[in-house]
C-alpha cells in the first residue's frame, strides 16, 4: 500500500504518475522534525539495510554513509563524494520488514544513513516543504513494482541500442568515424553504434553541424547505416550566446531562457563559451526545444545523449568578477602560503557555483521560481523536451534517447548513462553497484563508460570491464579527449576483446527480452542477491554479484592480474562459460562459494536452478543476430519464455510478444 504525507507547500516534481489524497501526520516509522527545515529521523538496528538511491556512490546497501541529492558535475568519482549527477531519493528500508519511502523534494537533500550516528538514518531538506511517499509490501520487489506503479512505466529503447557502441569525446572529422567502423569490422569485432561528441556541431551549438567536417551530414548518417551503424549525437544544455544562430534568437524572443531577478536572460559559460540555458520547467520551452531534435532526425537520426544538464557551471560572469578580485588583491597582498591557496581556490569554487544556482529563475506556470530550490528537476524536464518532442517527430518510432543528470520520473522519457567515471579498477564495481539501485528507480535503460572515461586505460582493465558491460542495457566504450585510446582494435589482443563482445550477440535475445519484461511488468533487471535470498545471510552481504533477469547471475572480475575470483552460489546453478573459440563450457556447481577459473577474454555466467536461456550463434550487428540459431542452454525440462518483437515499433505490447521455449 501507498501512502502520501505533504508538509508544506511541495513543488509538483510531476515525479509520481498517480494521484492520492495527502495525509499530515507522521509515516508509520521514524520520527519528524519540522521547522523552517524537515528531518526525518528513524532508528537503525545492527541488523538494518537501506537499499535505494539510485544513481549514487558506494554500496548496494547505502548504510554507513551520507549521500546528498544535488545533481553535480564532478567527474571524480571517489570513495568520498556525496553527490554524482542525479537525484534519485527513493529508499528501502529493510528491518524486520521492509519500508518503501520516496522524499520527493526537487532541491537539495541529505540522506545521512549512520554516517554522523551509526544506528540512525536522518532525511533533511533546507525547507520544510516536501512530499513523503510510504510504501509497505510484502518483500523489496514488491515496494519496488508498487514505487514503479507510482512513478509511471520506464522509457522503452529501440532494439539496435541494445547493441554496442563506441565513444570517444574527440572525434571530429568524417574520417575519425570511418576509422572507428573498419577498426571495429574489419577485425571483425561487432558494432551497431557510433557516438558523436560536441565536435560535430559549430562552435558547440546545438542543432548545428559543423559543415566543413560534414558537408554531406545526411548521406554521411545514411552510409553508416547501410553499414549497420547509427550515429549518436550529443545534445548540451547552454544554448550559445551568438547573433544570427537560430535556437538563440528564437529563446530571446519567446522568454524561453532562465531569467534573472531583473528579467535579464541568465549567462553562463560552458563549452560554446557564454550560453543561456533553456527554461525546462517552462512548458512552452520544453515543447520548442523538444522540436529542435527534428534538425537532426531529418537527417535520419534515430538516438540522442542529453549531457551537461545539471546543469553545468564553468563560470558566469558574477564568478569571473569574483576571481578577478581575488587576484586583484593576491597582487596587492603579501605573498603568503594561505594567500596562494586562498587564491588558487577560486577558480575551482566557482564552478557550478551555490551562488550561480541562486541567481536564476524559472517561469513554472506563470511564477517565478529560483532554481536552487529545482535544482534537481532541470535534467529529468530537458530529457522530457526531448522525448516529447521526438514522440511529436516520430510517434510510431523508439528513438535512443539518455540524459546524464536526471530525477525520479525521468525514466518516463529515457535511460541514462553514470557520468565521467575513471579507467580505475574500483570503478568497475561502482558501476555494478549502481545498477540494481537505478533499477528500482524506473531506470532501466543504463550503463557506464566501459573503459573508463577519465584516466589512461590498459587493455586487462578494458576487457574485465567489457565483461561486465556485456549485461547492460547501454553497453558503450567511452573516453575524454586526451586520455589513451581505447577503442578496442587498438589493442594487441584484438581476439580477446572479438571474444568477449561476441557474448553480448550472443546473449542479446536473453539481455532484450529480460529488458522488455523489467520495463513492461515495472520489474528490475538487475537484482541484488539480498532482494533474491533475503534469509541467506552470505547472499546478503554479496555485493560483486549480480542477478541479470530471472534466470542468471553473473560474477565478474574486477580486480587487475586476478585470472579468476571466489564466487558465491545462493542455491546449486548451472556455469557456462563463453570460450574464445566459440564454445561453452557447462558445469554444475553446489551451492556455497567456488573458485571460478575466468581468463580475461572469458565470460562467465550462472543459470538459475532449474532454468534456461536462449543463446545465439555471434553476429556483427544487432539485425544479424539470426532468431534461428538460438539454442536454449540449462537445465533439462526448463523453460523460458522469450520476449521478441520489431524492435523499433513504439508502445509494444508484452502479450502480444512472447513465445515459451522448452530445453
Ligand atoms: O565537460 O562533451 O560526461 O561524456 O564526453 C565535459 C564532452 C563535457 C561530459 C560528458 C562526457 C563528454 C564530455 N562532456
Amino acid at each position: 500500500m501507498i501512502k502520501k504525507f505533504s508538509y508544506g507547500s511541495p513543488f509538483d516534481t510531476e515525479a509520481a504518475v498517480l494521484q492520492m489524497e495527502a495525509y499530515r501526520g507522521n509515516p508509520s516509522i521514524g520520527t519528524l522534525m519540522i521547522d523552517n527545515t524537515f528531518t526525518f529521523s528513524y532508528e537503525m538496528s545492527k541488523d538494518t539495510a537501506v537499499y535505494g538511491l539510485g544513481e549514487a556512490n558506494r554500496g548496494i546497501n547505502k548504510r554507513g554513509y551520507i549521500y546528498e541529492s544535488y545533481c553535480s558535475d564532478d567527474p571524480h568519482h571517489q570513495e568520498e563524494k556525496r553527490s554524482l549527477y542525479a537525484a534519485h531519493n527513493f529508499i528501502v528500508i529493510v528491518d524486520k520488514k521492509p519500508i518503501g519511502l520516496f522524499f520527493d523534494y526537487p532541491g537539495k537533500i541529505t540522506f545521512d544513513i549512520g554516517y554522523t550516528d551509526y544506528h540512525r538514518l536522518t532525511v533533511t531538506t533546507p525547507t520544510a516543504d516536501i512530499t513523503i511517499y510510504e510504501i509497505d509490501g510484502n518483500n523489496i520487489y514488491d515496494i519496488v513494482k508498487q514505487f514503479r506503479g507510482l512513478i509511471g512505466p520506464s522509457y522503452i529503447a529501440p532494439k539496435f541500442a541494445f547493441g554496442y557502441g563506441q565513444s570517444r569525446w574527440g572525434y571530429k572529422t568524417k574520417q575519425d568515424f570511418y576509422d572507428v567502423l573498419s577498426g571495429y569490422r574489419e577485425n571483425g569485432i561487432p558494432l551497431d553504434m557510433i557516438y558523436m561528441d560536441i565536435d560535430y556541431m559549430e562552435g558547440f551549438k546545438d542543432f548545428t553541424i559543423n559543415e566543413d567536417e560534414f558537408p554531406d551530414f545526411t548521406d554521411f548518417v545514411n552510409d553508416m547505416k547501410k553499414n549497420h551503424i547509427r550515429l549518436i549525437p550529443i545534445i548540451d544544455a547552454g544554448i550559445k550566446i551568438e547573433d544570427g544562430y537560430d535556437v538563440y534568437e528564437e529563446g530571446v524572443l519567446h522568454n524561453y531562457f532562465c531569467k534573472k531577478e531583473d528579467g535579464s536572460d541568465f549567462v553562463a559559460a560552458v563549452w560554446p563559451g557564454y550560453t543561456h540555458f533553456p527554461d525546462f520547467l517552462n512548458k512552452e520551452a520544453r515543447d520548442w526545444f523538444g522540436l529542435k531534435y527534428k534538425f537532426l532526425t531529418d537527417m535520419g537520426i534515430e538516438g540522442f545523449w542529453n549531457d551537461m544538464n545539471e546543469p553545468a557551471i564553468f563560470f558566469t560572469p558574477e564568478g569571473i568578477e569574483t576571481v578577478k578580485k581575488a587576484c586583484e588583491n593576491f597582487i596587492k597582498a603579501d605573498t603568503t602560503v594561505q594567500n596562494f591557496w586562498g587564491t588558487g581556490g577560486e577558480f575551482d569554487n566557482i564552478k557550478n557555483w551555490a551562488e550561480d544556482y541562486a541567481r536564476f529563475y524559472h517561469n513554472v506556470d506563470g511564477k517565478m521560481v529560483v532554481h536552487d530550490k529545482v535544482h534537481n528537476l532541470y535534467g529529468f524536464n530537458m530529457t522530457r523536451a526531448a522525448k516529447d518532442g521526438l514522440d511529436k517527430i516520430m510517434p510510431e518510432k523508439r528513438v535512443l534517447l539518455f540524459s546524464r543528470s536526471s530525477y525520479v520520473g525521468m525514466h518516463r522519457y529515457g535511460g541514462v548513462w553514470t557520468g565521467d567515471n575513471k579507467s580505475w579498477w574500483s570503478h568497475i564495481l561502482l558501476n555494478l553497484k549502481m545498477l540494481p539501485s537505478l533499477n528500482m528507480c524506473g531506470f532501466i535503460y543504463i550503463g557506464a563508460d566501459l573503459g573508463g572515461f577519465g584516466c589512461n586505460t590498459t587493455s586487462d582493465l578494458l576487457l574485465r570491464w567489457l565483461a561486465l558491460g556485456v549485461f547492460t542495457p547501454l553497453m558503450r566504450n567511452h573516453s575524454a579527449d586526451g586520455t589513451r585510446y581505447q577503442e578496442c582494435y587498438r589493442f594487441e589482443d584484438i581476439n580477446s576483446f572479438r571474444a568477449v563482445i561476441n557474448v553480448r550477440y550472443r546473449l542479446l535475445p536473453y539481455i532484450y527480452s529480460e529488458y522488455m519484461k523489467a520495463c513492461l511488468n515495472d520489474e528490475m533487471y538487475f537484482k541484488p542477491l539480498a532482494f533474491e535470498y533475503p534469509d541467506d545471510m552470505i547472499a546478503r552481504e554479496t555485493e560483486t554479484q549480480l542477478l541479470i533477469g530471472n534466470e542468471i547471475m553473473i560474477a565478474p572480475v574486477y580486480e587487475q592480474n586476478a585470472s579468476g575470483r571466489v564466487v558465491y552460489l545462493p542455491e546449486e546453478m548451472m556455469l557456462l562459460k563463453f570460450k574464445n573459440d566459440g564454445s561453452i563450457e557447462e558445469k554444475n556447481l553446489q551451492k556455497g562459494h567456488h573458485y571460478i577459473d575466468i581468463s580475461l577474454d572469458e565470460v562467465v555466467i550462472f543459470i538459475r536452478s532449474g532454468k534456461c536461456i536462449p543463446i545465439a550463434a555471434p553476429a556483427q550487428y544487432v539485425d544479424a543476430v539470426d532468431q534461428n540459431s538460438i539454442v536454449l542452454h540449462g537445465y533439462k525440462g526448463a523453460s523460458y519464455i522469450l520476449y521478441d518483437d520489431d524492435g523499433i515499433t513504439a508502445n509494444p505490447d508484452y502479450a502480444d510478444n512472447i513465445k515459451t521455449y522448452f530445453v
